[in-house]
């Protein structure tokens, strides 16, 4: 890897630090989804633009990847982008669809869309990414700032890419695990392949952490998580740790609803563990054990109530972590659109303020 990869000069930033379980001066904060419709910089840029122009354009990921930057003390940026884009490059036909989300025209429902699905290198269908986190990567650094890659897991992913959207019963995705396996299973190898490329890259770009979102493996039945979806997750993060580059940067697993498969979220590899807001932050530290990082795990929606309930609840989450090394405070699941700014404002600042201070009397 070339001497002057981020991830050097990043080696003692707070989120890095936290990922790798040393200890920070204070709690590092990030929001999922941190770039988004609550912000009035991001509306007015994708006034102008399209979802996939704005991701298409290295100068515009840029200039959103940056507006909770400015706007807030993050710890972290996470690369403008979204987890379907991949699927363009191996044939599915996306668009972001107004007011009601992704919508795929081709979705895969046959052994024959499977076959069909291509799995070229990312460098070939998503230059532009290597592009928008090059100058997110050139802004971040001298800033001591991480910038995060991610990908969708395989099975959230899939989910998009056979319902053809969103889903409220996972029926279709769901059939295809118990009534094709063979075909399943080629599409998850297609997707391993596509997902790992992907990743890879990213840090070759200059991304200092990774996360892979798997938003909606909660919906499984433990026994199809472990047969159908987990060994697939886990050769990407296995592909991810082998290759020299990536090696060197944390991975985040995050998913929504699997507080009774921990056991098998922790064993498929990942540096840190975002949980939701399920399960309390010590609960979810005795059960994933000692030798991860744990990301979480504020209910997004609380970013509505008023300051003294999210206060509590924040004060809570920072109880359970109690002070121990790798503890990176985010929410359970993305922050929601309408989401008051100045709360957010607040509450990244309060986690700081409220860290520090508990540093500082610890020492006294
Ligand atoms: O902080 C950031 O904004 C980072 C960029 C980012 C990420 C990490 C976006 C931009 N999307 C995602 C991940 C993503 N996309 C996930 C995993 C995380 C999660 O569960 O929240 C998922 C499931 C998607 C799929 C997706 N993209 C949806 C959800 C639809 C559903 O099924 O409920 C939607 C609405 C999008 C569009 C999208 N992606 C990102 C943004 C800012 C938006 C909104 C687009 C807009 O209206 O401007």
């Amino acid at each position: 890897m070339s001497a002057n990869h981020p991830i050097d000069t990043l080696a003692d930033s707070r989120f890095i630090r936290a990922c790798r379980r040393q200890p920070t001066d204070a709690t590092p904060i990030w929001l999922m989804r941190q770039a988004g419709r609550y912000m009035p910089e991001y509306r007015a840029i994708r006034e102008k633009v399209s979802m996939l122009e704005a991701i298409r354009t290295p100068e515009l990921a840029h200039a959103i990847t940056m507006q909770p930057i400015n706007a807030f003390a993050m710890d972290a940026a996470i690369i403008f982008a979204d987890i379907l884009t991949p699927l363009i490059g191996m044939g599915l036909s996306l668009d972001f669809v107004k007011g009601e989300g992704p919508a795929i025209d081709n979705p895969i429902r046959t052994a024959a869309d499977v076959d069909a699905l291509r799995t070229p290198p990312t460098a070939e269908t998503m230059p532009f990414m290597t592009d928008a986190i090059r100058l997110c990567a050139a802004d971040l650094t001298p800033r001591s700032l991480p910038l995060i890659g991610f990908a969708g897991a395989p099975f959230t992913l899939a989910s998009y890419a056979i319902e053809g959207g969103g889903s409220r019963n996972y029926q279709m995705v769901k059939g295809m695990i118990w009534d094709a396996p063979d075909v399943w299973r080629r599409l998850m190898e297609k997707l391993v392949i596509v997902i790992s490329d992907y990743l890879i890259m990213q840090v070759q770009a200059g991304a200092s952490a990774l996360q892979l979102f798997d938003s909606w493996a909660g919906v499984l039945s433990p026994a199809d998580y472990a047969q159908s979806v987990a060994p697939y997750t886990r050769q990407i993060i296995a592909n991810v740790k082998s290759n020299p580059q990536s090696a060197r940067v944390p991975l985040i697993y995050f998913s929504i609803g699997t507080g009774t498969l921990l056991d098998q979220v922790v064993a498929l590899g990942s540096d840190v563990i975002s949980i939701d807001w399920h399960l309390s932050l010590d609960r979810a530290w005795q059960y994933i054990g000692s030798d991860r990082a744990i990301q979480g795990n504020l209910d997004p929606v609380l970013l509505f109530s008023e300051w003294p309930a999210l206060q509590a609840n924040v004060d809570r989450i920072l109880a359970e972590a109690n002070g121990r090394p790798g503890h990176i405070f985010n929410l359970g699941h993305g922050i929601l659109p309408g989401t008051p700014v100045e709360t957010v404002r607040r509450l990244v600042d309060y986690v700081h303020e409220k860290t520090l201070i508990a540093q500082a009397s610890a020492e006294r």
